[in-house]
């Protein structure tokens, strides 16, 4: 399969103005008839018309009423090529398209006993021939037939104008948008579904129908994500002056999904997991992702839908800037810190890896064989920071600025990153140049600061170089423009007054943005009394890897008393990193990994617990094994593991009786879902998962489980106890288990337990566990609970020295392969990470990715995962 080129782009031949679309769903097949009024973007006649389409049968064609005659058109496997065409015409197709073998999950197929869509990125050419691309925008009017006893609920994008039975027995049901969309963004639903309904009334008074639809055995589980939706909406209108534009908002929520959701205009379709909640089944987790990707999608109304993306190349444009509208969202409704903690994590568990991987690519692609592969998180966690770069470096006012002239410049159009960033230039008369660099250059740049205090001048000078790491096809990288926001401390850990040489002398703040833009820049501090301790890249400002020289004082200083909250928690894990560095580099596995200054530290977490337990518990989650990899040019995974464990129980050994005690004052027995209770079970869930590291636990493990009164407690207690092989563990998962075995999403946490397990046979109860009757490899949550969570969640067992883990995943992948092509693609990334791992496990890692790659007929997703990951 061949690369597209960005550099490609040409605009379309012709434009779409309406499409009137007619689905009749039959269970041995499904008929779909097309309209479309076209007319030749150039207003000439003569240019050919191509049509996307895939695994279509053409059934009828003509055009402006009449057949088309056999040589004005040519079909293949991937188009449909019209010739002599007027200026202007309406063109009229039928297919036949087979949703019940569609496994793939990508345009009409069905759930359950639904049919859904998904649309993006190229669903759409799977339902009819269509020139499937986002700079193409019509207004859509569908009708639908169906039989009513198995269907009574048929939906579609905008509002629902008329209904009717046929002289058969069918209904029908027809809709109608007004906002013109491209084909990524068009939904249909037809099922036997209960409906949770509400209202919303919008700053101009515009009285919204809010609906959640779901199979009946999931009523009862929506109340979170409906008020999820609302207070997105009335965000939304509170911080950027945007309203909802039509008078329905219709979510439904289906069981096989390949992502967590998505935006149609008017009709978004949710997996389940991200939109069903509970205490009773769901984790304090689960609630926050329900109400993250709820407000997620209600912002891609705006950011996305009404001004979309010219070609998938932009895609970070609607992504990056949604996924931060998300986090500021978030970020309100709670605690700002601790979910920028969240984050970060996030960012450097998927996005860093990615980056100094053989997929790294820029936050705006130059190429790719298969769209599908480039929802990663570099186009929605880097692009993410990139937004938030522009709210630093603009400040808030000037973000809201860039924002409205967005708005105004580009409503109702599909257009491209350069337009934001000019939009953003333009309404603060400033230049962004080099800021555009954060689109095109791919790599995590690497920030040096060094310092220098002159006492005799009480001047404190700080230098900053910056460098990026060579990526596929990018050798040499120019400096990025970036926010640098910091802070000086003084020995007491007193934030002091920053003097800036130049600036006013009354100008003198306790924190500052240094603007970073090129490869070596210096920063002169005067009236500085002592050498400070410099807190830098507070709020984590730019996604970037700092590298300070610091003691261990001085982290545990900054740990102890940094005015951001941020930066607090990061030196506690930036002292731990180092620690377990240290001993990683010692030829003998060291007895104590830990010191007096990481266990003071989180003696201070521990005492100062109560004020704020749920940040508490993110200061006492030593940085994963993931992470310590990714600070090491060789990775020797068990050896990491043997570290993080001995540096856990120098914790125990040190605070094991103050953990103890945090873990019995804060550990609930009932269900309340407020912030406060959130923060207490998680952090009497961070404290077990310490004390479960020691001897002895098996009690206090099966006592936690017995008396848990939400998932979140019942969870913890399993994945702990699941790490051992003894009757407990067994006891525990079988009663889990049992009770709900009628839970699908419960069900898929019982598998993913057992995939994180740290047991030695983890890979072989993998295989067994495929095997059972509740495993399906058509469900993609279900593959990602047990596959996907063993390869990226377990790096212990998946990087089994006898390489059991890769094959395992190879072997399934394989099997995907045929089923699901964009899930396969997405399971096979840890194997793709091999370049840095002992040569034992980079052998094997390859051996499996090669027998991938000889496979016969893999699909083009795969196929560009592995030729990639194996370059
Ligand atoms: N825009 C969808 C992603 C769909 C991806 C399909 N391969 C979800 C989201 O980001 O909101
Ligand atoms: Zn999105």
């Amino acid at each position: 399969p061949a690369a597209i080129r960005r550099a490609d782009y040409n605009a379309p031949s012709h434009f779409v103005d309406t499409v009137d679309l007619r689905f009749e769903l039959n269970d041995d097949g499904t008929i779909v008839s097309s309209r479309l009024q076209c007319r030749a973007s150039d207003g000439e006649p003569g240019a050919d018309l191509l049509l996307d389409g895939n695994e279509l049968k053409l059934l009828e064609i003509s055009v402006d009423g009449q057949p088309l005659p056999a040589a004005r058109y040519t079909v293949d496997d991937q188009s449909l090529r019209i010739r002599d065409l007027p200026a202007q015409f309406e063109l009229e197709i039928r297919t036949e398209i087979h949703p019940q073998r569609n496994t793939a999950l990508e345009g009409l197929y069905k759930s359950g006993g639904m049919y859904c869509t998904q649309c993006e990125a190229e669903g759409f050419r799977r339902i009819t021939y269509f020139p499937d691309r986002p700079d193409v925008m019509a207004v859509y009017t569908t009708t639908i037939v169906a039989d009513p006893n198995s269907y009574p609920v048929l939906l579609s994008n905008g509002n629902r104008v008329d209904a009717g039975h046929l002289d058969d027995g069918r209904h029908w049901v027809r809709w109608h948008d007004p906002f013109p969309k491209p084909s990524y963004l068009f939904a249909l639903v037809a099922g036997d579904l209960a409906c949770h309904q509400d209202r919303f009334v919008t700053a101009s008074g515009r009285d919204v129908l809010l609906q959640i639809f779901v199979e009946h055995h999931n009523t009862g589980k929506t109340d979170h994500a409906m008020a999820a939706l609302k207070s997105a909406m009335a965000w939304d209108e509170r911080t950027h002056g945007l309203e909802y534009d039509l008078d329905r908002y219709m979510i439904v929520a289906v069981d096989d999904f390949n992502m967590g959701a998505m935006e149609n205009k008017g009709l978004n379709v949710f997996n389940t997991v991200c939109v069903l909640a509970d205490p009773e089944t769901s984790t304090d987790r689960d609630f926050e992702t329900v109400e993250a990707v709820i407000a997620h999608e209600y912002f891609h109304n705006w950011t996305g839908n009404r001004v979309t993306c010219r070609d998938w190349f932009q895609l970070s444009l609607k992504e990056g800037l949604t996924v931060f509208r998300e986090h500021q969202f978030c970020a309100d409704q709670g605690s700002a810190e601790v979910k920028r903690i969240g984050e970060v994590r996030t960012l450097r568990a998927a996005q860093f890896p990615e980056d100094a991987g053989p997929l790294a690519h820029p936050v705006r692609p130059d190429s790719y064989i298969d769209i599908s592969n480039f929802y990663t998180a570099t186009v929605y966690n880097k692009g993410s920071e990139v937004i938030r770069m522009y709210h630093s470096l603009l400040g808030a006012e000037g973000y809201y600025r860039g924002m409205q002239l967005y708005f105004k410049r580009h409503d109702g159009q599909a257009v491209t990153c350069d337009d934001f960033l000019a939009a953003m230039a333009d309404a603060n008369d400033r230049d962004l140049t080099q800021f555009s660099r954060w689109y095109s250059q791919a790599g995590t740049p690497v920030l040096e600061v060094q310092d220098d205090y002159d006492a005799t001048a009480q001047r404190y000078t700080l230098t900053v170089r910056q460098s990026c790491p060579a990526t596929p096809g990018q050798a040499e990288k120019l400096p990025f423009h970036l926010p640098l926001v910091m802070g000086l401390l003084d020995q007491g850990g007193r934030s002091m007054a920053l003097h800036l040489a130049d600036s006013a002398a009354s100008d003198a703040p306790l924190e500052r943005l240094l603007e970073i833009t090129s490869h070596e820049q210096q920063f002169v501090f005067e009236q500085v009394s002592e050498r400070p301790v410099p807190s830098l890249l507070r709020g984590f400002s730019a996604p970037v890897r700092l590298r300070y020289d610091y003691t261990d004082q001085q982290l545990a200083l900054l740990a102890a008393h940094d005015a951001d909250g941020f930066t607090r928690w990061e030196a506690g894990q930036q002292l731990a990193t180092k620690l377990m560095l240290a001993a990683l580099g010692r030829a003998e596995p060291p007895a104590h990994v830990a010191n007096e200054h990481l266990l003071s530290a989180l003696d201070g977490v521990l005492r100062r617990a109560s004020e704020d337990p749920a940040f508490a518990a993110e200061a006492l989650t030593l940085p994963s094994e993931a992470y310590i990899a990714d600070q090491l040019a060789e990775v020797d995974v068990e050896a990491i593991h043997r570290v993080r464990e001995a540096c856990i129980r120098d914790i125990i050994a040190e605070l094991g009786s103050d953990l103890e005690t945090i873990y019995r004052e804060n550990r609930g027995t009932d269900q309340a879902m407020d912030g406060a209770s959130m923060g207490r079970r998680a952090l009497a869930c961070t404290a077990l998962g310490l004390l479960a590291r020691g001897d002895d636990v098996e009690d206090l493990l099966r006592d936690h489980y017995r008396n848990a009164a939400n998932m979140t407690d019942r969870l913890c207690a399993l994945g702990l106890l699941a790490h051992t092989d003894n009757d407990a563990a067994a006891a525990a998962l079988a009663d889990f288990h049992d009770r709900w075995r009628n839970d699908d999403l419960v069900v898929n946490k019982w598998f993913q337990v057992q995939a994180m397990s740290l047991r030695e046979d983890t890979p072989e109860l993998i295989a067994q566990l495929m095997e059972h009757p509740d495993f399906s490899l058509t469900n993609p949550n279900r593959v990602r609970s047990l596959i996907g969570a063993f390869a990226q969640g377990n790096p212990l067992r998946f990087h089994r020295p006898d390489g059991a883990g890769y094959r395992l995943l190879a072997d399934t992948v394989l099997q995907l392969n045929a089923i699901n092509p964009q899930v396969a693609a997405r399971m096979l990334l840890p194997l793709t990470r091999w370049q840095r791992q002992i040569p034992s496990a980079r052998e094997g890692m390859r051996r499996e990715l090669e027998r991938i790659g000889n496979a016969h007929k893999l699909s083009k997703d795969v196929f560009e995962v592995v030729s990639k990951g194996l370059q």
